[in-house]
């Protein structure tokens, strides 16, 4: 249990949230002009643990098979009807005092097919009335242009982010997003887990493994991962060059591995890991690929292909600040084999005999948080966000009709003892929290709706039955107070 080593204090004005995502709450996949996209092609996951990386299973067959029939076994279809709930949601969100709500848009909302020429009007409007909700309560929007909803036409047609096609087509949405948005959103975020792609590249880029006979899959990785850098830096001028003041992010994954003994070998094996979760963040920030990743890739054979602009555009799309996900901390060794792995959704990591475990087998570690924090202000010297740090569990409702979630209460005080140890000993720029799926939602890694992160429950289980009515957790008046102390009454 981490406690704070120092006064616990916060800046005024710090962005104190919860975080969603549209593929994981708003359900409504099929109306008001909506286009599919990967996520109303993923099946019911049921088990507890599970990961991502099993997406690399997924084939085009399952796509074709999921265009064709409407079942319940695709959850994601349905969410929790944040489409239809939004007001009471964000006046729940107003209620806990948020000063902040990370939402994000879906791109098949604003064009049914990217390639039409017009954006659907209906899309737009939803958008709007959501900012709009959020300003009325003072809430500042925090708006990810793409959370893991690739857009089923350009997998089809280009083989997801493959298609250097896809650049063009992004930029035509964010400026669109841009556009009509851009009065009520200071802060943007373009891609969510921008390092995922080579752990989960069918969310992550549309890439599915069948469709690449004519290429190694891995090369084929890389370069969609070019694509979206180049996509992300134009994006970000874009922003800018429309609304100077608009601030700009990246988003990564923030996972930390600690060495698994003291061997110099487990050492330098855990520092390569690390690099493979820095490799295309340092592009968005420092604006240019770096020797390693260079390296990696030739020493792979392989090759990516930049077009003549390439290495300017992404030196002029440099981001404002880093934003990311904080869930757990593994371990990693220069030779895994016999060692207990602990799992996360989008890796597996070497378990740690000093942490505890969730139900899903994360290992939760604040201290982690702080030397994360340390980690990536020394590396990147911008200020930092977080934008996804929860705990899911499997919350119940009790005979006397309330949830009583200790844990949460408790994972949610020793990370923020963590953070306001980051920010007041070790001098790190924070400048906000967004709690992830600070209302029940579906899993991203499972699709259960059993695996709950919220403040908030959710009346619906894993298929969807129930009244889908909103609960307040026992944990929803806790983080009312910590935002109302502006974090120093926990
Ligand atoms: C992150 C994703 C989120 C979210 C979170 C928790 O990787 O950006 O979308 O879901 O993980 O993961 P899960 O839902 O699998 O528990």
């Amino acid at each position: 249990m981490y406690t704070n080593q120092s006064e616990l204090r916060f800046p005024q004005g710090f962005l104190w949230g919860g975080a969603t995502a549209a593929n994981q709450c708003e359900g409504a996949w099929d109306i008001d002009g909506k286009g599919m996209t990967i996520q109303d092609c993923l099946e019911f996951r049921a088990g507890n643990i599970s990961n991502m990386t099993k997406q690399f299973a997924f084939t085009s067959e399952d796509l074709n098979k999921a265009q064709s029939v409407n079942t319940i076994n695709y959850p994601k279809r349905r969410g929790i009807d944040f489409y239809h709930h939004y007001k009471e949601d964000i006046a729940l969100f107003a209620e806990m005092g948020f000063k902040v709500y990370r939402m994000s848009i879906c791109w098949s909302r604003i064009f049914t097919d990217p390639e039409d020429e017009t954006p659907n009007e209906k899309g737009i409007e939803f958008y709007v009335n959501v900012l709009k909700e959020c300003k009325k309560y003072n809430i500042e929007p925090l708006v990810t242009l793409s959370h893991y909803d690739v857009p089923v036409a350009l997998i089809k047609k280009y083989r997801g982010w493959y298609g250097r096609e896809c650049v063009g087509l992004f930029v035509k949405y964010a400026k669109v997003c841009f556009e009509h948005f851009g009065p009520y959103v200071k802060y943007w975020l373009t891609f969510n887990e921008v390092d995922a792609m080579l752990r989960h590249p069918v969310t992550s880029g549309g890439l599915i493994e069948d469709q690449f006979e004519d290429v190694p899959f891995e090369q084929a990785m890389y370069q969609a991962m070019h694509h979206q850098m180049i996509a992300s830096a134009l994006a970000v001028k874009a922003g800018h060059e429309l609304y100077p003041d608009a601030q700009i992010g990246c988003m990564m994954t923030k996972l930390c591995f600690y060495p698994y003994t003291c061997k110099p070998e487990d050492n330098l094996a855990t520092q390569q890991r690390m690099r493979s979760i820095y490799r295309y963040v340092d592009i968005q920030v420092f604006g240019e690929y770096p020797i390693y990743l260079k390296k990696e890739i030739s020493n792979k054979g392989y090759t990516v292909k930049f077009e003549e602009n390439d290495e300017q555009i992404l030196k002029e799309g440099i981001v404002d600040f880093v934003s990311f996900s904080y869930y757990m901390t593994s371990c990693w060794a220069a030779d895994t084999n016999g060692l207990e792995l602990s799992p996360g959704n989008t890796f597996n990591g070497v378990k740690n005999p000093y942490l505890p475990s969730s139900e899903w087998g994360w290992q939760t570690d604040a201290s982690g948080l702080r030397y994360s924090l340390v980690e990536l202000y020394d590396r990147f010297r911008k200020p930092l966000f977080i934008v996804e740090n929860g705990l899911g569990a499997r919350d119940t409702v009790s005979e006397d009709g309330h949830i009583h979630d200790p844990y949460r209460k408790a994972y949610l005080k020793e990370h923020v003892c963590a953070m306001s140890d980051a920010i007041n000993l070790d001098g790190v720029d924070l400048m906000g929290y967004t709690w992830w799926g600070c209302i029940d939602l579906l899993s991203e890694s499972t699709r259960e709706m059993s695996k709950r992160y919220g403040f908030i429950y959710v009346d619906l289980d894993d298929y969807g039955s129930g009244t889908g009515k909103r609960i307040k957790k026992d944990s929803f008046d806790y983080y009312k107070q910590v935002i109302a102390s502006n974090g120093t009454m926990l």
